[in-house]
């Protein structure tokens, strides 16, 4: 399954690093999850930080490019506000005079766009555009991120078949962590069985400490007595619990014939819905947080 690409840009100066993470912060880029590397016994120290964006593309061109001081072309809905803000951002950092320098005006390009071109770091250009069209490249739906930078998490586990259940952690929780949540930011419940599950999952929601509640747990028919009255009260405590609380709720309860069956949905073959069920998790809470609006300075 691809999941996204990266594009690398090995930066040579400290202060070129500081200068990029500062500019692509200001323009409101959604920070990823950074690393520090400390020195090896023969090496250098390292640090990366990534920048994300909702969509990302590999494009090949056949016959003649564009002709553009970079590679690194970004997408853009407010191209003016942009323009502005890295102006600002400049005059701030590099002073008036290098900053006219260092940015270009706003041209209309041959593919009926509009682009400008910036130098936050010397060598480092990067280009802005955005479709003329009004509604090309305008966000036409309100989506959740798939960033969990700055958010709390609450995973319910069932222990009743451990050898499912524990794999469904490990990818909830590869999930959440590697979308950028903080391990303390990560707390784990576990309960007898997936009947348990809901209210705990309520107890929890009801704290309101969390952005999102991920459940998991696995019902297997073939071992179950009354399998159905099980799942069903299951799902609906779930449910409820998300709807009387206004707390996303993640659905990762396995329900399936055999254990065979399982571990194929545990990470086997079928994926692992356990990290399908956390990244629901950070995409809802994302949703709701951009629902509600900018959210109040945390204490
Ligand atoms: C009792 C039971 C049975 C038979 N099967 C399952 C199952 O397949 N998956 C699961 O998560 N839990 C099962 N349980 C346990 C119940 O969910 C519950 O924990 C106990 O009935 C105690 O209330």
């Amino acid at each position: 399954m691809i999941k996204g690409i990266t594009s690398i840009r090995p930066v040579s100066d400290p202060a070129h690093f500081d200068a990029l993470v500062s500019f692509f912060s200001a323009l409101g880029f959604e920070p990823g999850r950074g690393w520090d590397q400390p020195p090896a016994r023969d090496g250098a120290a390292s640090r990366g930080r990534p920048f994300l964006a909702p969509l990302g593309n590999l494009e090949f061109i056949d016959g003649t490019p564009p002709t553009l001081k970079t590679d690194l072309l970004v997408e853009v809905t407010s191209l003016d506000a942009l323009h502005q803000v890295a102006s600002h951002w400049l005059e701030n950092n590099v002073g008036a005079e290098a900053a006219k320098t260092r940015i270009s005006s706003i041209e209309d390009t041959y593919w009926k766009s509009r682009l400008f071109t910036v130098e936050p770091a010397p060598g480092f250009t990067v280009a802005f555009w955005e479709w003329q069209e009004p509604l090309r490249g305008k966000a036409v739906a309100l989506e959740g991120d798939l960033s969990a930078h700055d958010m709390r998490f609450a995973i319910v586990v069932a222990r009743w078949n451990a050898v499912i259940t524990d794999r469904l952690l490990q990818g909830a929780l590869d999930c959440l962590l590697r979308s950028g949540a903080h391990r303390d930011a990560v707390e784990i419940a576990r309960v007898p069985g997936s009947w348990e599950i809901p209210a705990a999952a309520r107890s929890l929601a009801a704290t309101h400490r969390f952005d999102a509640i991920v459940t998991l747990g696995c019902l297997l028919r073939g071992e179950t007595a009354h399998y159905e009255a099980i799942y069903n009260e299951v799902a609906r405590g779930i449910g409820q619990s998300q709807q009387d609380t206004g707390i996303p709720h993640a659905f990762g309860v396995l329900t399936c014939e055999t254990l065979e069956q399982a571990l194929d949905r545990a990470g086997l073959k079928g994926g692992n819905k356990g990290f399908e069920a956390a990244a629901a998790a950070i995409e809802m809470a994302s949703l709701h947080r951009k629902i509600a609006g900018p959210a109040e300075p945390r204490k």
